[in-house]
């Protein structure tokens, strides 16, 4: 296919339900499956691409939900696409950005299917679209959250075992702080120098509970803490007071807020998500943000399916260091298979593929069998 004027013709959204392999435990919210909103476009060359939307437990996590990103693109994002230049991402953004206000995770999901289709035109991968991977293979962590430590301790050494993960992280915050590091301590002490044993809070703590906590979780053997308050003002007051990294996650909404928090040395650490920097351009921002503050980096996840989990991949894949890891598992934690050729986990790491688009196929029979409703929506 050549690269000359090339349309988008039709953009096609639905959901897709998926049971999760456990129940999964935050502080905000217990998720015993996850939606995936899949967005296909579809360009006058016959190239097609692909993008996801997820978000966490609904409305609990931020302001988009899965139906929400689909009504929003079916109804605002469409009308400004269909028609337009399909080769030219950054425009198409821009457009979506002039037009239409926040809505990061749905615009995510968008560009991740303009990239993929462009790779498909193109023959690259979506890592060579956005500058350039710096690997080809990422490490990726695993969450324990089935709230039992018993059952997390022996979920890890049968990670560690398998060689998928050897690096952890504990969500807590749903018990008492004390409980919390307790349940920590025995993790950490029961895997050893084995793994790396990192947490997040979600936000759950007052600035007095997260010094408590920072001070005993620095006891419990714990490297990391994510996110342990909500407000950036006491992330960046509780950074650099304790021999552990501070994290930041939610606090961390696009380039804009990377800039205010690295300028208030609000953080360590950013976990970077595609989805919470508002695509995967807009990721790579925020980490050149992060690169001119000293601040490392971590890939985050919103528990992506296959889509949305290579998508973010493929640009961590770009990020001049990645010191912290991903932690892009989000397809291991769903019992259903939505690939034709499933993501390639081994010996800790992921692999990002090499060939054109995302590199990745969807088997289209399971898709259309774990879709919420059967009625395609096209615009065009
Ligand atoms: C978060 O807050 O980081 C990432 C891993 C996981 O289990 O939940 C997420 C969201
Ligand atoms: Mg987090």
């Amino acid at each position: 296919a050549g690269t000359g004027a090339v349309v988008i013709d039709r953009v096609e959204t639905m959901l897709v339900d998926l049971p999760t392999i456990r129940p999964h435990k935050l502080s905000m919210a217990v998720m015993n499956g996850q939606t995936l909103m899949l967005v296909r476009i579809r360009c006058s060359d016959g190239t097609v691409g692909i993008g996801e939307g997820t978000t966490i437990g609904g409305l609990a996590y931020g302001a988009e939900s899965p139906e929400g990103m689909k009504l929003a693109i079916d109804t605002y994002f469409a009308p400004q696409l269909v028609g337009a230049d399909a080769n030219r991402v950054p425009a198409l953004m821009g457009r979506l950005n002039n037009a239409i206000r926040d809505n990061r995770f749905a615009k995510c999901a968008v560009e991740t299917a303009l990239f993929d289709a462009l790779g498909h035109r193109t023959g690259l991968p979506v890592s060579e679209l956005l500058g350039g991977r710096l690997r080809d293979r990422l490490p990726v962590a695993w969450t324990l959250a089935s709230g039992d430590t018993g059952r997390d301790i022996e979920e890890a050494q049968r990670m560690l075992q398998l060689r998928r993960h050897q690096i952890f992280k504990l969500k807590i915050g749903r018990r008492a702080v004390r409980e919390d590091v307790a349940h920590v301590a025995a993790i950490k002490k029961a895997l050893g120098d084995l793994a790396s044993v990192r947490v997040d809070v979600n936000m759950a703590w007052s600035e007095l509970e997260a010094q408590h906590g920072l001070a005993g979780l620095v006891d419990a053997g714990c490297e990391l803490v994510e996110q342990p308050v909500a407000r950036a003002d006491a992330l960046a007051r509780l950074t650099g007071k304790y021999p552990i990294a501070v994290m930041a996650d939610e606090s961390l909404v696009g380039p804009e807020s990377a800039f205010a928090l690295a300028r208030a040395a609000g953080a360590n650490v950013f976990a970077i998500k595609t989805e919470q920097s508002g695509g995967l351009q807009a990721a790579q921002r925020v980490a050149a943000i992060a690169d001119a503050a000293r601040i490392e980096l971590y890939g985050g996840t919103m528990l992506e399916g296959a889509v949305g989990t290579i998508a973010s991949a493929h640009a961590f894949s770009t990020f001049r260091e990645l010191r912290w890891g991903t932690e892009l598992f989000g397809p291991l934690l769903l019992t259903e298979e939505i690939l034709a050729q499933p993501l390639d986990y081994r010996d800790f790491h992921l692999t990002v593929p090499a060939l054109p688009g995302l590199g990745i196929t969807l088997d289209e029979d399971r898709v259309q069998h774990f879709r919420r409703d059967r009625t395609r929506t096209t615009v065009g």
